[in-house]
């Protein structure tokens, strides 16, 4: 648990490889999924890799994590921008968490440059596609 790591990407993450690829690139989110997990045996950490486009079930596994996991690494996606309930669930669960983006949203429209995640997270990586996440995760190792 000490070395637990939960990455959870949020709606329409699931639909990469095909959505917007000069935005999103090329890669499907389980190529994704698989540098993830080789990202975290070089470190040495255990990952836990979930998406769901339902901000109930987002809210459900953030509630849980603090029993398992030691981290929360989050791409919200379109919820990041509008969920307050995210917002209370990640405030409540008292672990670090770290906000990724595959595109660099300040870039992009204005209603992208609003996130209900920063204020409470450790840090923010975007615009770095998947090597967002690979930064996270290292950002993690260092945390734990
Ligand atoms: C992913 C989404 O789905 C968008 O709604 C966000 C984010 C940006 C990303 O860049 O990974 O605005």
């Amino acid at each position: 648990m000490s070395n637990s790591v939960i990455i959870i990407n949020g709606p329409n993450l699931n639909m990469l490889g095909n959505r917007e690829p000069e935005v999103y690139g090329n890669e499907t989110l389980e190529d994704v999924e698989k540098k993830c997990l080789a990202w975290a045996k070089e470190l040495g950490l255990e990952i836990k890799f979930r998406q769901s486009n339902s901000e109930g079930e987002i809210v459900g596994w953030i509630q849980k994590s603090s029993s398992s996991f030691a981290v929360i690494i989050i791409n919200a996606g379109a919820y990041t921008h509008t969920s307050i309930a995210i917002h209370d669930a990640l405030k409540c669960c008292g672990l670090p968490v770290l906000e990724v983006h595959l595109s660099n949203v300040f870039q992009r429209e204005s209603f992208r440059h609003v996130s209900y995640i920063s204020n409470l997270a450790k840090g923010v990586i975007c615009g770095f596609g998947s090597q967002g996440y690979e930064f996270a995760l290292r950002a993690a190792a260092k945390l734990l």
